[in-house]
């Protein structure tokens, strides 16, 4: 894979195992037959305890099963995953960022007890409930509201476009709770065999197509009260793993870039027309110079994030820099990877074509390209020009 700033010389013993672990399984066990469930739209599932297995859910969190690595160690592997398809980092980002964190940093001792350990082993499957038909981008408007009745909560209204709520043991859902003044967002812990709990696919996605996504649909749903989390309360409860979960992704798109420029140059260095490989030509050159460079520069970004996370320095709006940038760069790289490959190009024998999809979605959640711009536009000028 490049390495044209050789940032793999200062990596670590541990950052090189998990990377190598995870590029040995993923190419091994997944990539093999990922274009065929990206044609399907399925999620290969009997890969999810196998990942749990190789310690990949949560891996950065501590204590309860989970490994406690470091972040760039934590970044590397999300890269590894994205580099054979965003489904995968997708998989390992609500198990691991929006599912177990939540849990971890807000959870009661008994719901860390009950939960960390079987998510973080993927014998249970977590999802993350906070966009809802009238409220994307502006999550602060959620309807979805919990009301107190006795030693129980009874939840009401619906999520939509949640990474793997049909396939989910449980979701942490966020809703507005009635039982106190002013109605603030909290987190609720929602088993999905719950009585009123329906979790719809959609389908016909032209997108992330190697991810089952659905609805949550919550009507009159009684969950006993110590499934509440009890240690947020208000938006910051799910924007602060939002936090968690787009520093994962400002690294892993690195690693559908990197497929990308992979496959682009070994194409163009044997695909032969007027006489000679396409890759001797000065517009492709100027292609790959262009690729190899933004690829680099995302990379020196996320490494960088790495070291400020690491020692508690990183901010919400450093990692929004890295998220907008770095899926804006995988974004245009794969389409350019794309074009390199001629008609061969557009069909699924390639990745590009499948990363350059696959970004649409990466570039539209966690927070939309323009939201992320909001976000910084806020910071840099102290004016929020959101409304
Ligand atoms: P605002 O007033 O700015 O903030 C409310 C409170 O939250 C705090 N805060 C954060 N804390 C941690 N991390 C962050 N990123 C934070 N952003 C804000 C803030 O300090 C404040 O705290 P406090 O103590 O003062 O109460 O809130 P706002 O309503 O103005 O919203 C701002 C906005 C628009 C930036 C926010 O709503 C936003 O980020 N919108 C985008 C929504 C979004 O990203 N949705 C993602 C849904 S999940 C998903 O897409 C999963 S995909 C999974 C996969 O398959 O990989
Ligand atoms: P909208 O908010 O309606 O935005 C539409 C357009 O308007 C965008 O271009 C946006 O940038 C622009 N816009 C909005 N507000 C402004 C503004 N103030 N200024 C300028 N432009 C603006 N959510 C979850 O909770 N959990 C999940 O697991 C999850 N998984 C997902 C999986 C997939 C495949 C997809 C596609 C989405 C997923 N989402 C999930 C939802 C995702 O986070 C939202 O789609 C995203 O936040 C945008 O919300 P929206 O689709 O309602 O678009």
């Amino acid at each position: 894979m490049l390495n044209y700033l050789d940032l793999d010389a200062d990596l670590t013993e541990e950052e090189r195992m998990i990377r190598d672990t995870a590029r040995e399984f993923v190419q091994e066990e997944v990539c093999p037959d990922i274009a065929e469930h990206y044609i399907e739209g399925t999620f290969p599932t009997d890969i999810i305890p196998e990942m749990g297995e190789l310690g990949f859910y949560g891996p950065n969190l501590e204590g309860y099963g989970m490994l406690g690595i470091g972040e760039k160690a934590y970044g590397l592997l999300m890269a590894e995953l994205e580099a054979c398809d965003s489904g995968l980092r997708s998989m390992a980002s609500v198990q691991g960022a929006l599912v177990m964190y939540p849990i971890h940093a807000y959870g009661s001792e008994e719901q860390k007890e009950e939960w960390l350990p079987k998510l973080a082993a993927g014998e249970a499957v977590g999802c993350f409930g906070l966009t809802e038909p009238n409220h994307g981008s502006n999550p602060g408007g959620m309807e979805t509201h919990a009301e107190k009745d006795g030693d129980e909560y009874v939840l009401n209204g619906s999520k939509t476009w949640i990474t793997n709520s049909p396939i989910s043991d449980v979701a942490v859902v966020w809703a507005r709770d009635r039982s106190e003044d002013d109605d603030p967002i909290r987190g609720f812990i929602v088993e999905t065999d719950r009585d009123g709990v329906s979790t719809n696919k959609i389908d016909e996605k032209l997108s992330l197509r190697a991810s089952i996504t659905g609805e949550i649909a919550l009507s009159d749903v009684r969950i006993p009260e110590e499934n509440r989390l009890p240690g947020v309360e208000g938006l910051k409860g799910p924007l602060s793993c939002l936090t968690q979960a787009r520093y994962g992704i400002a690294w892993g798109v690195i690693g559908a870039a990197k497929d990308s420029f992979e496959t682009a140059l070994e194409y163009t260095s044997e695909r032969e027309q007027f006489g000679q490989p396409i890759a001797g030509f000065q517009l492709q050159q100027g292609k790959l110079a262009e690729m190899a460079t933004q690829i680099s520069l995302a990379e020196l970004l996320a490494h960088r994030l790495a070291d400020l996370k690491e020692r508690g320095d990183l901010t919400p709006q450093q990692v929004s820099m890295a998220k907008r940038n770095n899926v804006r760069m995988a974004r245009d790289q794969s389409r350019i990877a794309r074009e390199m490959l001629g008609g061969n190009g557009i069909t699924a024998d390639y990745s590009p074509m499948r990363h350059m999809a696959n970004m649409e979605t990466v570039y539209t959640y966690e927070g939309t390209h323009d939201i992320h711009s909001l976000i910084l536009g806020q910071d840099l000028t102290g004016i929020p020009a959101f409304e």
